[in-house]
């Protein structure tokens, strides 16, 4: 009992001190994959990223209270995703829409995660030019890593995800997915 009771604090302890996952050591990003639901799961570097067609977006937002103005360089995401080596999300044409369905999940060094709908970026759809910036001002992005996203229009910075390692393409998945919960109305 007195073990098991030892045990279970060092547990607890071990969790409750380390303030980073494991897997999540942060840190300036070199590169990221592309996973999932597309044709050709791939890894971007930045010169990767620079053979895209580019895009510009000046940006102002809110960070930590801050109002920040950026002027970023990048490639769109939806160009990263269809105009590149990826080859697009998969879709299901027996499926009305397929491409709403779709979900870009995108994660920093940190574990830090946004997620986008296809539809909204979509250019037949939503059209938002988010896009994976390289560099800020004409200069690399330092801190923030190689690659980060750019949510233009938002009013503050927390879809701006840095330091990028990830992009996953996920499914919502079929409705219901699982049994529904009693309505509470
Ligand atoms: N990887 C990662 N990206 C992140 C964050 C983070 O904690 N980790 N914070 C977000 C938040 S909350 C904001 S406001 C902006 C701040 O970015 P900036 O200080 O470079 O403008 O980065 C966003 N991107
Ligand atoms: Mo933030």
């Amino acid at each position: 009992m007195v073990v098991r009771t030892f045990f279970a604090a060092v547990l607890l302890l071990g969790v409750s001190i380390s303030p980073v996952h494991a897997a999540c050591p942060g840190g300036v990003s070199t590169s990221f994959t592309v996973t999932g639901g597309v044709n050709k799961p791939s890894v971007f570097y930045l010169n990767n990223l620079q053979q895209l067609p580019t895009a510009q977006e000046n940006v102002t937002y809110f960070a930590a209270g801050s109002v920040v103005s950026q002027s970023f360089t990048g490639a769109l995401l939806w160009d990263l995703l269809n105009n590149s080596p990826v080859g697009g999300i998969v879709t299901n044409p027996s499926v009305k829409n397929d491409i709403l369905h779709k979900i870009v999940i995108v994660t920093g060094s940190d574990c830090y995660q946004s997620v986008f709908g296809a539809g909204e970026f979509d250019p037949f759809f939503g059209g938002s030019q988010i896009m994976v910036a390289y560099a800020v001002g004409g200069q690399s992005l330092g801190n923030a890593g190689f690659a980060r996203i750019v949510a233009p229009g938002d009013k503050a910075g927390g879809r701006f995800v840095s330091n990028i390692v990830n992009i996953d393409v996920e499914d919502a998945g079929s409705y219901p997915s699982s049994p529904p919960s009693k309505p509470q109305w």
